[in-house]
């Protein structure tokens, strides 16, 4: 018995030596160093032996305790050794919660004008009385809906100031501050809003649903996360394109948009094609009516991208000098390196979702006062510059005037402007030849007009319209 098992052990090796010996070099000496840390595992301890022999992962150390080997959390490299780290992946910021500058931090750290730092706050005072004036006209019917930004300014604002004016901008619909910054007209705001004739979208777009070629920024879709791999797109396009390579995309995003299959589909798409996207996920703390803690069980949005192999930050929202500067830095690296950076803005949203919620339903009104006041971006920022001696209570009380004047004017000039004329509705979305169905829908809605137009509701709407819906004549079925 023993000498069969013996002779067959013999046979075993031989047959193993021929295979060996057929092989290529690599292969062969691979099969040795297995069989070599085979025979010698026992005397190990797990984790010893670091290289492993994983088709597509040579490099993962082998473990042999299960209770090891599971796991649900990444760390950061820089948190080894920090006897802080309670666990959760950290937090960048540069001022503390009233607009000191941290120990450690200073005024080199922050690297800012004071022309850029007054540019800042002043663009994110505008923010505010942008969104009560129409978040009011919208209460009195005069517009249909809206979304505000309270809370979210230092988000915005600091990261469009991270940014070139170039860089293309893929934004969700929280973010119109980006084009503020980016001297977006005030009347070509209200016109989009009111869908005036001289919208830049032609009046085709719900309120603040922006789109600005001039602005790199591209228009808003509604259903969510739309943007995440059209702007993985936009980052391939870029990097292919001459004299863009300075330029990056912006891609931004709720974490509740972050639940979507177009999340994970944009962010390996721009991660395998090495492409300069930033992913800006604003983590306002709910989905609507959903909080963020009933949304996903992993640390935020920022765990999820090391599983993308993408370079990722944390960083406080409210701290708008920090939220610049980590955009800066992943603009920097997204370039250098080119591959996508993940940078997740811890904020929070104080006004209701939109003009279609009542966030009192689901969170208290003392939650949302207790965090206008902690940590709030605007105070921080105003502190930060006051100290500079940039600011003082004399600009505060003449910018938020001079902001609310001219918000109301443009908002009147908007509401008194014509809509576009009706045919335009059928135009602009194919360039060549309209295709048959659209000339069909275009024919139709000229028969109504025919047939109804002059009914006291239809009249009155017709009259809102250029041309007074007249253009439409041309596009009835000659009988
Ligand atoms: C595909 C899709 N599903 C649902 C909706 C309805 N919806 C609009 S906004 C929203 C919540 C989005 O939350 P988040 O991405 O965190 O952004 P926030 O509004 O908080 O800025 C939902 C569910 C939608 N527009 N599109």
């Amino acid at each position: 018995m023993a000498s069969s098992t013996t002779s067959s052990m013999g046979r075993l090796r031989l047959a193993q030596h021929l295979r060996a010996s057929a092989q290529p070099t690599a292969v062969r000496s691979s099969c040795i160093a297995t069989r070599t840390f085979a025979s010698s595992s026992r005397l190990r301890k797990d984790g010893d032996e670091p290289q492993g022999h994983l088709p597509g992962h040579p490099s993962s150390v082998f473990l042999t305790s299960l209770n090891d080997s599971f796991f649900d959390s990444v760390r950061p490299k820089t948190l080894s050794g920090n006897k802080n780290a309670k666990g959760g992946i950290p937090t960048y910021r540069l001022m503390d919660g009233v607009g000191r500058l941290l120990p450690g931090v200073t005024d080199e750290t922050v690297n800012i004008t004071e022309a850029e730092g007054v540019k800042m706050y002043r663009t994110m005072l505008l923010l505010p009385q942008i969104d009560v004036i129409l978040y009011n006209a919208q209460r009195q019917g005069r517009i249909s809906f809206m979304m505000t930004s309270y809370g979210e300014e230092g988000a915005v604002i600091g990261s469009a100031a991270g940014l070139d004016g170039k860089d293309e901008v893929f934004a969700q619909y929280r973010e119109s501050g980006v084009l503020l910054w980016r001297d977006f007209s005030i009347d070509h705001f209200m016109s989009q809003v009111f869908g005036a004739e001289d919208d830049l979208c032609g009046g085709r777009q719900m309120p603040i649903h922006f789109g600005s070629t001039q602005h790199h920024f591209h228009t808003i879709s509604s259903p969510l996360a739309t943007q995440i791999p059209q702007a993985a797109g936009a980052g391939y396009a870029l990097k292919r394109t001459k004299g863009r390579e300075n330029n990056v995309v912006i891609c931004y995003f709720g974490e509740g948009a972050a639940s979507e299959g177009d999340f994970h589909a944009g962010m390996n798409l721009a991660s395998t094609t090495k492409s300069p996207v930033i992913f800006f996920v604003r983590n306002n703390g709910y989905a609507i009516s959903t909080p963020a803690a009933e949304q996903f069980r992993g640390d935020g949005i920022a765990s999820r991208g090391p599983g993308y192999g993408m370079l990722t930050i944390r960083v406080d929202g409210n701290d708008a000098l920090a939220v610049r500067s980590a955009v800066q830095a992943a603009k920097a690296k997204a370039l250098s390196e080119q591959r996508p950076v993940l940078i997740e803005a811890m904020t929070y949203r104080v006004g209701h979702h939109s003009t279609s919620d009542d966030s009192s339903a689901y969170r208290s009104k003392q939650a949302v006062e207790s965090w206008k006041q902690m940590d709030n971006p605007l105070h921080r920022m105003r502190n930060f510059l006051t100290d500079r001696g940039w600011w003082h209570d004399e600009l505060e009380e003449q910018t938020k005037v001079q902001h609310r004047k001219t918000v109301i004017e443009a908002m009147g000039r908007a509401e008194k402007k014509k809509r576009p004329q009706l045919s335009s509705l059928f135009e602009g979305t194919y360039r060549g030849e309209m295709p048959g169905n659209l000339k069909e829908q275009r024919a139709e809605l000229a028969e109504l007009l025919e047939k109804y137009g002059s009914l006291p509701g239809w009249s009155k709407e017709m009259a809102k319209h250029a041309n007074a819906g007249k253009d439409m004549e041309q596009y009835r079925i000659k009988k």
